[in-house]
């Protein structure tokens, strides 16, 4: 049986970092101590609170594949915006809920969560809009691992914040009723964030964030009519475990993705 791990560090009243996974019993005790050491050395800054969260799934994880994986190359932020909004247009997610996500993403209130906006109305609909909901109880099998970070290699980025970015963006894209999710990383050096969806797969877009920049954030955007407390017991209670990679893409045009988005 596995064990989900989730570790967050704030200082006062703000989020500093936070990361969780599924382990198998035998390794709990190095990955906690590897994530009390990841919280103490963010970019972010120092947090004076760390808690770490350690607890057996009642449950077997639902086996899902990982997402394929993306990468356009936006030249700056302006362009990396224009995509952004050009491809939740494709997947339909109005002008409306584009501008919702934007204005949460670029606050300097950074939450610890996800906000939940609905994709036409653009109305934000998560339950607590301080904290957000957490993506939690989601995890890649160990013997994946080498594999996925030797794909990952090709790119100049951190193959721990894209390797885990993806595995969330999988569960998340699994999810009934998300039809996109846009994610924006609230670490001031970390200037690359990405689009998913279970129709496009994980794209990342670089030069979304200007560096030295301290906001983030996460939307998922959901359909009209769902109800909200499905999509939250979703994402944070049903564990989700992916057994199977998918393909890294080479790098390829904006315009040229936004035309193969099929409507
Ligand atoms: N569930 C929901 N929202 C979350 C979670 C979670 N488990 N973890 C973080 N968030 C929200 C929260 O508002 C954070 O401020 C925001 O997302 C960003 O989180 O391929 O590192 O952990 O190169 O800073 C993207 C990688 C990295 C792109 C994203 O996010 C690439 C990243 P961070
Ligand atoms: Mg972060």
């Amino acid at each position: 049986m596995y064990w989900n791990i989730r570790m967050r560090a704030s200082e006062g009243e703000m989020h500093i970092s936070g990361a969780e996974g599924l382990y198998p019993g035998d390794e709990l005790q190095d990955t906690v101590a590897a994530y009390v050491q990841r919280a103490l050395h963010h970019d972010r800054g120092e947090p004076d609170r760390v808690v770490v969260t350690v607890e057996r799934l009642e449950e077997e994880p639902q086996l899902i594949e990982m997402q394929p994986v993306y990468t356009v190359n936006t030249r700056d932020y302006s362009e990396a915006w224009r995509f952004v909004e050009e491809g939740l247009n494709c997947l339909d997610v109005s002008g409306k809920a584009f501008n919702t996500a934007r204005s949460i993403i670029e606050s300097p209130d950074v939450m610890r969560g996800a906000a939940i906006v609905r994709a036409v109305s653009g109305v934000r609909a998560e339950p607590d809009r301080v904290r957000g909901v957490r993506a939690t109880r989601l995890g890649i099998m160990p013997a994946l691992l080498p594999a996925l970070y030797e794909s990952l290699n090709r790119f100049d980025a951190d193959r721990t914040v894209v390797s885990e970015a993806v595995v969330l963006a999988s569960k998340v894209a699994s999810s009934p009723h998300i039809v996109a999710e846009l994610c924006v990383s609230d670490d001031p050096f970390y200037t690359t964030g990405y689009l998913s969806s279970e129709n496009t797969g994980y794209v990342r877009v670089p030069h979304i964030k200007e560096k030295d920049m301290m906001n983030g954030g996460r939307v998922f955007f959901v359909t009209e009519e769902c109800a909200v407390g499905d999509v939250v017991r979703y994402l944070e209670e049903t564990p989700v475990m992916i057994t199977k990679l998918s393909d890294i893409h080479d790098i390829i045009n904006p315009d040229e993705f936004i035309c193969s988005i099929n409507r």
